[in-house]
């Protein structure tokens, strides 16, 4: 397959990098994806200067100049979506299937936010003293850098993109180093939109020059990230030293609780997919199936051998259901974690195994383990094709194991029961839950986001996104 070649975009033009990096197929490692500019902090900081410059052009802009922007950008990523989801497959190994679904949800993420720069209002009040009129609006925050990571290379761009600009604000997008050529698809489509120069730029390079630059600028108002919980910690740090804005999207180590009373079948799918789609590399994935004593033989029978039966391939070939690990240190890391397990005593169940297939690339078959709550398996983020099943002994014991957890992303829990249902949606200590569903899957339009060390600042996507992509304002007016 073609070699693409992807330059940076600022203030409205293409620019070539200081230096030159590539991405490679990892189902493929003799595929080179793309050639990319690699920028500097120099040149990050002349992307930042333009955002700077063109904020107060945007932040002035129509409502219907916002929303035809937003909504060419998410039509064009639909109607591509064959195209772009074999490009995303290829670079970052999720299915094709998976990658497809991912560019659509990108596209439907801008055509929501198209809407709701058309929607934007405030409040009006009568003020407590007399003949006073009080209003309530939002404004644009300025300038938002955008630091990515490569697990969802479309769907959480476009989830920080997209109300970035919808609520008036200009843009500095820097990809992840392994998803580059997603990045600049992404900004290709974005800059056919017809926003002013410098309303929108995208910086690849390193987390350390680049993705640091913007932390660091006076001139950035607020930074969105979502990668490890090390990188976020430090962002919080730099940015709380100088009043920034910051949301944070970090680890998970979501539970699934299945009750004796769950339905089998549909308990094992939701394993299934929870822990192993997307390789594992989801944020929300489930990798700790806390499974209670009246089911947990059955269960572990059926999951060893729905997991054993698991193809993993190419991500492009059309029956593959598990696509390779996204590179050789994320394997590294996953099959340093069987090692781990081992040696605290988990009992190893299947997979773990590195695969062989017609092309080079980093294939791993879905590990699965009984491990015990305190094993570092079963605690730690691993964000691979791993797994650990949990002994529980009743619902009280399952709900604490699932919130014995320094993470509060997600939890999902399978069962028949209304009353351990609705017990457990308010007491898991996590931002989202699951009943009879797998903890990866959300929907585009409703508010996505996590507790504990999985998440800091206000909520990503829905109409929850204005909070952080928007300042409030309250004027008072003698009337
Ligand atoms: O993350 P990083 P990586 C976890 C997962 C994975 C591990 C490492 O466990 O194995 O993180 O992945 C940029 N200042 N998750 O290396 O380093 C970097 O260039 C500013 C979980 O990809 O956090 C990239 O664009 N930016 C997670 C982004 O930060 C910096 C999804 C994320 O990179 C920077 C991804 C710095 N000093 C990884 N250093 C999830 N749970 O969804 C790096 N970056």
């Amino acid at each position: 397959m073609a070699t693409l070649t992807c330059k940076n975009y600022f203030n409205g033009r293409w620019e070539t990098g200081v230096t030159t990096g590539i991405s490679t197929n990892p189902s493929d490692l003799d595929d080179v994806v793309a050639e990319y500019a690699r920028a500097d902090k120099n040149q990050t900081d002349n992307a930042i200067r333009a955002a700077a410059d063109a904020s107060s052009t945007w932040a002035q802009s129509t409502p219907q100049r916002r929303f035809d922007a937003l909504d060419q950008i998410g039509s064009e990523l639909i109607a591509r979506k064959d195209e772009l989801g074999e490009l995303l497959a290829r670079e970052e190994g999720k299915t094709l299937a998976e990658a497809v679904g991912e560019t659509v949800r990108a596209g439907n993420i801008f055509k929501f936010f198209a809407g709701e720069a058309l929607r934007q209002g405030g409040e009006r009040l009568a003020s407590v003293r007399a003949g006073v009129d009080v209003e309530i609006t939002r404004e644009p925050v300025g300038v938002v850098g955008i630091i990515a990571p490569w697990n969802f290379p479309l769907a959480i761009p476009a989830w920080k993109i997209a109300p970035a600009l919808a609520f008036g604000n200009s843009v500095v997008f820097k990809p992840a180093e392994l998803v580059p050529a997603c990045g600049w698809a992404l900004a290709e489509i974005i800059s056919r939109a017809t926003l002013p120069a410098g309303v929108f730029n995208l910086v690849m390079g390193s987390g350390r020059q680049v993705g640091q630059a913007l932390v660091d600028s006076p001139l950035v108002n607020a930074i969105s990230f979502t990668g490890s919980v090390g990188t976020g910690r430090q962002i919080l740090k730099a940015t709380a030293e100088r009043g920034a804005k910051v949301q944070l999207e970090m680890g998970g180590k979501n539970p699934l609780v299945v009750l004796a009373d769950a339905d089998l079948e549909l308990a094992v799918e939701c394993t299934l997919n929870g822990a192993f789609y997307s390789t594992g590399q989801r944020c929300t994935a489930s990798s700790r199936i806390i499974v209670d004593a009246g089911i947990h033989d059955r269960f572990v029978a059926r999951l060893r051998e729905r997991t054993a039966a698991l193809k993993v391939g190419h991500a492009l070939q059309r029956d593959t259901q598990i696509g390779p690990v996204v590179d050789d240190h994320q394997l590294q890391q996953n099959l340093s974690y069987l090692e781990i397990a081992r040696d605290e005593g988990a009992e190893h169940l299947v997979g773990g195994d590195t695969l062989q297939r017609q092309t080079r690339g980093h294939f791993m078959s879905p590990a699965l383990f009984l491990a015990q709550s305190h094993h570092r398996v079963a605690r730690e983020e691993i964000f691979g094709p791993v797994a650990c099943v949990i002994r529980a002994d009743g619902y009280e014991h399952a709900l604490s194991l699932a919130n014995d957890t320094p993470f509060g992303l997600c939890a999902g829990i399978c069962t028949t029961s209304l009353k351990y249902a609705t017990h457990f949606k308010r007491n898991a200590q996590v931002g989202m839950t699951m009943v009879n569903l797998p903890t990866a899957g959300v929907d585009h339009h409703v508010p996505f986001g996590g507790r504990k060390e999985s998440s800091h600042g206000s909520r990503e996507q829905g109409r929850y996104a204005a909070e952080f992509y928007t300042t409030v304002k309250t004027a008072y007016t003698l009337a």
